[in-house]
């Protein structure tokens, strides 16, 4: 039987600046266990994460002289709650402070630009939001390859099939 009985949820991972003498696939590696930590607390409850190899890809948007990227996708499975805006906006704030200890600096940042570490909350199951600080499912998620093919990747990972 497919196991379909629990909601996804999914995060985008990318960098393309270096941080502390690492470089932004270090940071993508390095940024694993702390990630799983804060979706774990969050959570309180045991969880499947799926994660999909590192992609190595071409900056769109942003300034045209933008170092390449890195990006990855983690699929979560096994929440066990109904998806509320109240619950992601605290898991918002886990991930922007991950983002800070990996030397983000949003003030001095100029949109699309480069960045030590960016941490997107793609979809919590079919929950839709728009907050100032957080729209789901993330709005430009159906437009961005470098988020689409990471995804794509983790989810043919996260399926499981029980006898
Ligand atoms: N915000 C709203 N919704 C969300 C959400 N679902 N997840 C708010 C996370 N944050 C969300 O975000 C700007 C504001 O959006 C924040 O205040 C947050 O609370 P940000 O991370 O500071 O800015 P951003 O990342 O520049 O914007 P955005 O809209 O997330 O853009 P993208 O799509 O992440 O673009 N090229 C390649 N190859 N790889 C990349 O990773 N990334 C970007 C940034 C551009 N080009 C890229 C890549
Ligand atoms: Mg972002």
């Amino acid at each position: 039987m497919h196991r379909s009985d629990d909601v996804s949820l999914a995060i985008a991972l990318g960098a393309n600046l270096p941080h502390a003498d690492a470089g932004p696939c270090q940071t993508l590696l390095a940024v694993r266990p702390l990630l799983s930590d804060v979706v774990h607390d969050w959570a309180g409850v045991p969880l499947r994460l799926s994660w999909s190899p590192l992609f190595d890809t071409t900056p769109v948007g942003g300034p045209p002289d933008q170092p390449r990227y890195w990006n990855a996708v983690v699929v979560v499975n096994g929440l066990i709650d109904t998806p509320s805006s109240e619950a992601a906006l605290t898991l918002l704030g886990g991930l922007n402070r991950l983002e800070s200890q990996f030397g983000r600096r949003r003030s001095l940042e100029q949109r699309w630009g480069p960045r030590t570490l960016d941490l997107d909350l793609l979809f919590w199951g079919e929950h839709r939001m728009e907050h100032s600080r957080l729209v789901l499912p993330h709005p430009r998620l159906h437009l961005r390859n470098f988020v689409l093919e990471p995804l794509l990747a983790a989810m043919n990972r996260s399926v499981e099939w029980i006898d």
